[in-house]
């Protein structure tokens, strides 16, 4: 078993709506049980900074499968979901980030774990620090005093 941390994000559309959904088909997934959901908080766009607010939050889950496998999963809930892969950095109907995979730190094609930009993004760290500011995230450290660095 693994504990893992998926950052979620929408932009586009109801965005609280396929967010709640996005978490309940994650539920509903092999291999994986949600335990946490932080609150989910409006948040200015990073980035291409000339796009509609995003809706962000984080969900931690359990899960028997490999990181690849759960991404695997993430990407065919944003199928799912009716994300349509257009500009990087641009709106979304629903965006699913693999965070944090337990301890283990991966650089393979399309997989890069912990996530590159989390000590960066406070719409990621603020939630993740909600469910688990004593979390110790690979290369990172702490997550309350990464938050903290932000600031
Ligand atoms: N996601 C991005 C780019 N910029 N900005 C906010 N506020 N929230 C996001 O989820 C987000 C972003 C790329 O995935
Ligand atoms: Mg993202
Ligand atoms: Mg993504």
């Amino acid at each position: 078993m693994t504990r893992a941390y998926i950052g979620l994000g929408a932009n586009l559309g109801p965005r609280e709506v396929t967010i709640l959904r996005a978490v309940d088909l994650l539920a509903a997934a092999d291999g994986v049980s949600v335990v946490q959901v932080s609150q989910l908080r409006e948040t200015d766009p990073v980035g291409v900074v000339d796009q509609p607010a995003f809706l962000n939050g984080v969900v931690a889950v359990e899960t028997t499968l490999d990181a690849r496998a759960l991404l695997d999963t993430l990407l065919e809930i944003e199928r799912e979901l009716g994300r349509v892969r257009a500009e990087r950095w641009g709106p979304r109907t629903v965006d699913l980030d693999l965070l944090v995979f337990g301890e283990e730190t991966i650089d393979e094609s399309g997989l890069t774990v912990p996530h590159p930009r989390l000590a960066e993004r406070r719409f990621a760290l603020e939630p993740l620090a909600e469910l688990t500011p004593d979390l110790v995230v690979p290369g990172l450290g702490r997550v309350s005093e990464t938050l903290a660095e932000l600031d």
